[in-house]
């Protein structure tokens, strides 16, 4: 276990009763009094470690979301092999096939930067933060072609409001898991690990961004990010860090993975925007898994309403 400093908080001290509490404070906060007995309802189906490679832990009494879409799902199939984790090669179905044995036990997410209260979470731990949603999003790859998804999560600012952050904390970095022992095709993926990625705090905070921990009724597939990855709906899919291990909030914007790798393609901010042609290909259309005919892309992936207010003032043709 790291401990940082004498006064941060280690997974020791976020003892579940803890955590059941800071959460039962927050929804007090927010009125809703009633929301903590269908927190306290929610049965996980844990499988055993050693089946745990294999074995998907099933959810129920998942919570629906006002911020799903009605629109068709994607089929399971879809979204499982046809991925982008170039850790585990570049193919869109390499993933699929060399994530497989990735072991994702004994998972910890570190929490670092200025917080008040940075420390270690585990899964399970991760797992009481906050009740279980279902979100039904959409999902924009920058490469021009899109999914739905039934994501299972909860809103990442759940996770900040547990650990306070400071008033010098502007912006959250995030970083994946890398070793190349598990993931021996990262070596010829032409980009750097472990993957990084940030968000600026007020877009960490808005209730779109999900901590998501499983797919389908599900926990996550190895491929799409087990065992806990976030998911950014209005921004290109490559925002969506998968495998987190720490997550760090600072004053400095962070570096991000293929900004650093091709600054003149990729921005920081990385808004879907039909108006802002990457370079080599056009942005305006997208081809959603399974079907033959493109479909028109959508500011901000069809979710303006809910965050074109956070970019108020900015030139999006400058800062994309
Ligand atoms: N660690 C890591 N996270 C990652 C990537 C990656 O290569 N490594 N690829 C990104 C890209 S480009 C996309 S489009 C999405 C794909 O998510 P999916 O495979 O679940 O659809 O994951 C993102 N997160
Ligand atoms: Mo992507």
């Amino acid at each position: 276990m790291l401990i940082r400093k004498p006064t941060d908080l280690t997974a020791a001290d976020i003892t579940p009763k803890q955590v059941y509490l800071n959460r039962r404070r927050f929804l007090e906060a927010m009125g809703i009094v009633g929301a903590t007995a269908v927190a306290g309802s929610r049965v996980l189906e844990l499988a055993a470690p050693s089946e745990a490679a294999v074995a998907a832990t099933k959810f129920n009494a998942l919570l629906k979301s006002p911020f799903s879409t009605t629109e068709k799902e994607n089929s399971y199939e879809e979204v499982t092999h046809y991925n982008n984790f170039y850790e585990f090669g570049t193919d869109k179905t390499d993933p699929a096939k060399n994530a497989q044995k990735f072991d994702t036990s004994n998972w910890m997410v570190s929490v670092e930067g200025e917080v008040a209260k940075c420390g270690k979470f585990s899964m399970d731990e991760i797992l009481k933060i906050a009740p279980l949603e279902e979100r039904i999003y959409r999902h924009r790859c920058v490469e021009a072609w899109s999914i739905v998804v039934p994501w299972i999560g909860f809103s990442f600012s759940h996770l900040i409001n547990l650990v306070e952050p400071t008033p010098k904390a502007k912006f959250v970095a995030f970083q994946s898991y890398y070793d190349h022992r598990q993931m021996p095709q990262g070596k010829w993926a032409g980009i750097e690990f472990p993957y990084v990625e940030g968000l600026r705090l007020d877009e960490a905070m808005n209730p779109l961004t999900l901590l998501c921990v499983g797919m389908y009724g599900e926990s996550l597939p190895n491929q799409d990010g087990a065992p806990v990855r976030l998911v950014i709906p209005w921004k290109y899919g490559f925002k969506s860090i998968k495998s987190l291990v720490k997550i760090k909030f600072q004053s400095k914007m962070p570096a991000t993975t293929w900004n650093l790798a091709a600054s003149n393609e990729y921005g920081f901010y990385s808004n879907v925007n039909p108006n802002v042609d990457h370079p080599r290909w056009r942005q305006n259309k997208e081809r959603r898994l399974g079907e033959l005919f493109r479909r028109n892309t959508l500011m901000f992936n069809g979710y303006g309403d809910q965050v074109s207010s956070l970019y108020s003032g900015m030139d999006l043709k400058k800062y994309y």
